[in-house]
């Protein structure tokens, strides 16, 4: 029989956490945010604010992993020839090293360099999903809501980089998409501190207007614990 779901404390009140039927989605942990040399970095911004979110990620990715839950990670980034970047988006910031550049890390932005992979402490395994996308939002230009529609998922653990940027824009898509949003305070991150404070209370005001917020430790209090790894 299928468990009743848990009352995780959150803002603006308990989310019910459902299991079988809640996907983690972790948005963006990409070595082109966090590290020097990237995307993140050729913006202007100091990339080391995001540092703080692996540690509980790595946490709630774990627990995931033991609970069986839907994992997906997304990646920002483009093809090679760089024909699914809009040239507007190519063109902001007037960046000395833009999309597409080689810089440190490989060509900025790109798919298959090593900048666009996954930090090595949240790397993926078989049989979770990897998504690529091309913009903001990890339902636009990508097969998502299909995955989540065919997975039976209607609700997100949301985490990732950045909270104003990419995490909120996935919020906002998924919240339009009749998703239930759950966004994990101290796993997601902002270059920031306002837009991280701001950004959160934005989901959770108005009665949970996008979703709600919660801290990791509230979640894995709900969850397995993963057995012990030498
Ligand atoms: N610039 C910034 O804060 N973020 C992005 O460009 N992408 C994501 O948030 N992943």
């Amino acid at each position: 029989m299928r468990p009743e779901p848990a009352a995780i404390p959150a803002a603006p009140y308990p989310f019910a956490l459902d299991l079988a039927a809640t996907a983690l989605v972790i948005i963006d942990m990409q070595r082109d945010f966090l590290l020097p040399g990237g995307f993140g970095a050729m913006l202007g911004n100091d990339v080391t604010m995001l540092a703080r979110v692996i540690e509980p990620l790595a946490a709630v990715l774990a627990a995931a992993r033991a609970a069986g839950m839907m994992v997906i990670h997304t990646r920002e980034g483009h093809r090679p020839d760089l024909s699914d970047c809009p040239a507007s988006k190519l063109a902001r910031g007037h960046l000395d090293t833009p999309i597409g550049a080689e810089g440190p890390n490989g060509r900025v932005l790109v798919r298959g360099e090593p900048g666009h992979g996954i930090v090595e402490e949240l790397a993926p395994i078989a049989g979770e999903v990897v998504l690529d996308k091309p913009g903001k939002g990890a339902f636009y230009a990508t097969d998502l809501e299909l995955l989540l529609h065919n997975a039976q998922i209607s609700s997100l653990v949301v985490t990732g980089v950045t909270t104003e940027v990419c995490v909120h824009t996935t919020v906002r898509e998924a919240n339009d998409r009749g998703f239930e949003c759950l966004v994990l305070s101290d796993c997601v991150g902002s270059y920031f501190p306002e837009f991280q404070e701001v950004g959160l209370r934005m989901i959770a005001a108005q009665g949970g207007i996008f979703g709600w917020v919660a801290s990791s430790q509230d979640l894995l209090a709900h969850l397995p614990t993963p057995a012990a790894v030498d």
